[in-house]
C-alpha cells in the first residue's frame, strides 16, 4: 500500500460541490481508499486574474495502484466533471493534481512527483498541513517551512 496526497482545485460551477462529489469518487477508485480530508479553502487565483477565486483542498489516499494507473483514475474524475482542458492556468471543474507519492521521486514526460509547484502554494501546503501533518517533501524540505516562504498568502479555510 502506499500513501498519496490529491490536490483539488475548482473555481467553475459550483466549486463546493465540485469537491464534496470529487471525494466521493477518490474513495471508490479500486484498490484505494479515502484515509482523511482537509477542509475547503478560498484563494485568489494563481496566473490570470480574470476568473473566478478557487476552492482548494487536499486528500489522503491509500492505494495499491502504480502512480500513473493512479494518474488515469484521477483524469477519468476530471472528465466526469466535464474539465474542458483550455488556457494555461485557467478557470476549471475540477483539478485533481497528485502531489506526492510516498517518498517517490519520479520525472516522466505525463507525471512529475512530487507535484512541481506545490512547495510555492499556500493553497496546496495549508491543507496538506491540516490533514498530513508538518511531512518532508522530497527533495524540497518541511511543508511548514515551505508555507513560511510563500510569498503569496491568500488561502483562508472555510467553515463548512
Ligand atoms: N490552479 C491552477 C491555476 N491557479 N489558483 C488557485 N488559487 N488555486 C488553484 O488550484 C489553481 C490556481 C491550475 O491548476
Ligand atoms: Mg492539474
Ligand atoms: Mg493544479
Amino acid at each position: 500500500m502506499s500513501r498519496v496526497f490529491v490536490g483539488l482545485g475548482s473555481n467553475l460551477h459550483q466549486p463546493a460541490r465540485q469537491l464534496q462529489r470529487a471525494f466521493g469518487e477518490l474513495a471508490e477508485i479500486p484498490g484505494t481508499s479515502l484515509e482523511a480530508r482537509s477542509s475547503l479553502y478560498v484563494s485568489q487565483p494563481m496566473g490570470p486574474a480574470d476568473q473566478p477565486d478557487y476552492l482548494n483542498a487536499v486528500a489522503r489516499l491509500e492505494t495499491v495502484l502504480e502512480p500513473l494507473a493512479l494518474l488515469d483514475r484521477l483524469q477519468a474524475i476530471e472528465t466526469l466533471h466535464q474539465r474542458r482542458r483550455e488556457r494555461h492556468w485557467g478557470p476549471r471543474t475540477l483539478d485533481l493534481d497528485l502531489l506526492l507519492y510516498d517518498d517517490l521521486v519520479m520525472d516522466s514526460p505525463r507525471l512529475r512527483i512530487p507535484h512541481p509547484g506545490m512547495g510555492e502554494r499556500d493553497f496546496v501546503l495549508e491543507p496538506l498541513l491540516e490533514i498530513g501533518g508538518d511531512i518532508e517533501i522530497p527533495g524540497r524540505g518541511r511543508a511548514a517551512d515551505l508555507l513560511a516562504q510563500c510569498r503569496v498568502r491568500t488561502a483562508r479555510r472555510i467553515d463548512e
